[in-house]
């Protein structure tokens, strides 16, 4: 096995990657094997729906499954071999089929049908074994490649994994595109090519930044459209009295879903992780039953799961092992997510966790109630963009720090704590994504009526955070870069990596990134990343906070 894609990589002096028998995050070298050939697969896919689309030859259903599959592929999201395997041969029959419609349309035509990649030719074996032994051909760090040529290889294609798995979230609410579908399968084509030339990864790179700016427009507008526009809403963080099920991960459908199945029943529904900002949703507020927000972020999960007294539902990332805290029978993935021997539900029938909520014993009472204020994704940040330009032209609002991205286990993610306790009164904090749990229950008041914690939603919500930087800068006419703005994003998986290559593709400088750099980014890449976006690793709060005020 060699992945490298996340923050909690194994890092030794010889190089960095989990490459041994187990990744850091429990993934066995079978299953990142097995993974590693799906994308293979998929790239094959992609390769062939390029030369397709030459002939105008579109399939809706080859264009979601290919984002779909990747994403399982994802950090912390789908261990489940034999499902991943499923995935792989899915793959080889669209590839197959897109290659025949292909070579017919070619024929048609009279002209010659050219190669693909080799992806677009490897034939999967019939069983387990057979298939892991193919597997060396699709590892990511195959062949005899300079470790700088790797780096920017990986940081395209995790940066498009990213861009896939925002896709799919879409996908759910009805939004695709066919533009967008097509310049994905170009870059997922082109990253099968094994390409050694760093200018054109180097494109590749902000083009994937570029293209995931439109995805998350697109998932913005399949959120908006279905649940309306988050508003200022105060969410308990306590448990109530009652049967309950955990609604995790990133998919507000299943939410819905699980809303409308559970009304009258009385089982009282809690979100979890990066499902808190659907409590903001005027779509969800017709539900009394949808009580509140339970728990923190994806890392606690093993403690928080093994203590809550009801059914857990996991609609995206992020799943680590449900045996450590001993809920594996009361745990259910959705959609891409998986883990062996945890039901997994297809179609929209929740009814398995509607009984398993009812078998539990539930809360056996109520904790005082804790509120936090979520909400402020896009309309309700324009709604106070008046009030915040004022404080800003009179001296109240100093500066704006967006500190957000994903958490994590390391001791080191005090540092966004710390930050976010740290920055002074007269600064307003951005936040998005589940870092946010490091602070948002902390109490940090206002400025002039304007709170000073704005959370503006799960980690796509960057957008929203991006669409309040353009109207500052309009409003103050100046460039993104000399707004009065800090950028700390705490990644962690491959969505953090898209979003950042997002906001570099927009000429966004300057950001902070922790609590390390990517494993897979050399010493020359980071070099050159801060060199042209001045993109640089925390230090320490003291440090980065005069920086980042410019005090002397
Ligand atoms: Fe290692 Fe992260 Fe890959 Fe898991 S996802 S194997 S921890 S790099
Ligand atoms: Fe968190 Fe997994 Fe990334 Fe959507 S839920 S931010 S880590």
């Amino acid at each position: 096995m060699f992945c490298v894609q996340c923050e909690q990589t194994i890092r030794t002096p010889a190089g960095n990657g989990c490459s041994y028998s187990q990744g850091m995050c429990g993934k066995l070298a079978s299953t990142s094997d097995i993974q590693d050939l799906l994308i293979y697969m998929l790239q094959g896919v992609s390769a062939y729906a390029v030369k397709a689309r030459e002939f105008g030859i579109v399939d809706n259903n080859i264009d979601t499954f290919v984002p779909k599959a990747f994403f399982a592929t994802l950090t912390n999201v789908n261990f489940d071999d034999e499902r991943l395997i499923d995935y792989a041969y899915q793959a080889q029959t669209y590839r197959d089929q897109l290659k025949a419609a292909y070579i017919a349309a070619c024929k048609g035509k009279g002209v010659e049908p050219e190669m693909v990649s080799a992806q677009g030719e490897l034939l999967l074996a019939t069983s387990k074994p057979e298939i892991l032994a193919q597997a060396p051909v699709a590892l990511l760090n195959r062949g005899e490649v300079h470790e700088d040529i790797l780096g920017l290889r990986l940081l395209c294609l995790y940066g498009l994994k990213g861009a896939a798995a925002y896709m799919e979230h879409a996908r759910v609410l009805d939004q695709t595109d066919v533009d967008i579908a097509a310049e994905f399968h170009q870059i997922m084509a082109f990253l099968g090519e094994d390409s050694v030339d760093a200018d054109k990864l180097f494109a590749t790179a902000m083009q994937i930044g570029q293209l995931n700016y439109r995805v998350m427009a697109m998932l913005d507008l399949g959120e908006t459209t279905a649940f309306g526009h988050p508003e200022p809403t105060q969410v308990n963080t306590k448990s109530v009295k009652g049967k309950a099920i955990l609604v995790s991960g990133h998919d507000m459908k299943d939410l819905e879903l699980i809303l409308e199945q559970t009304a009258g029943k009385g089982i009282n529904v809690f979100t979890h992780g990066e499902m808190l900002p659907a409590l903001a949703y005027p779509a969800f507020k017709k539900y009394p039953h949808l009580v509140g927000n339970y728990g923190s972020a994806w890392q606690n999960q093993q403690k928080e799961f093994g203590t809550f007294p009801g059914a857990v539902v996991m609609t995206s990332n992020c799943i680590i092992d449900p045996n450590v805290g001993e809920y594996s029978d009361r745990i259910f993935t959705r959609s891409i997510v998986g883990w062996p021997g945890v039901t997994h539900i297809e179609g929209e029938d929740f009814s398995v966790v509607i009984n398993k909520a009812l078998e539990l014993e539930g809360f056996a009472y109520d904790e005082i109630p804790h509120m936090i204020t979520i909400g402020f994704a896009r309309n309700a940040l324009m709604a106070a963009a008046p009030t915040v330009v004022e404080n800003v032209k009179n001296g109240s609002i100093k500066h704006f720090f967006l500190i957000g991205g994903c958490d994590g286990d390391k001791a080191e993610r005090s540092y966004f704590t710390d930050l976010a306790k740290s920055v002074p009164d007269d600064t307003i904090i951005l936040t998005l994504g589940c870092g946010k749990y490091k602070f948002n229950k902390l109490e940090f008041g206002d400025i002039n009526g304007v709170p000073r914690l704005l959370d503006v939603g799960q980690c796509n919500d960057a957008y929203s955070a991006i669409q309040l930087a353009l109207a500052l800068k309009d409003i103050f006419e100046c460039d993104l870069n000399d707004l009065p703005l800090s950028l700390v994003l705490s990644w962690f998986e491959q969505k953090a990596i898209v979003v950042l290559l997002t906001l570099l593709s927009l000429g966004v400088k300057n950001i902070r990134t922790g609590p390390s750099a990517p494993g897979f980014l050399t010493e020359n890449l980071a070099n050159i990343l801060e060199q042209q976006f001045g993109l640089r690793t925390t230090t320490d709060v003291e440090s980065d906070l005069k920086a980042m005020l410019n005090v002397a």
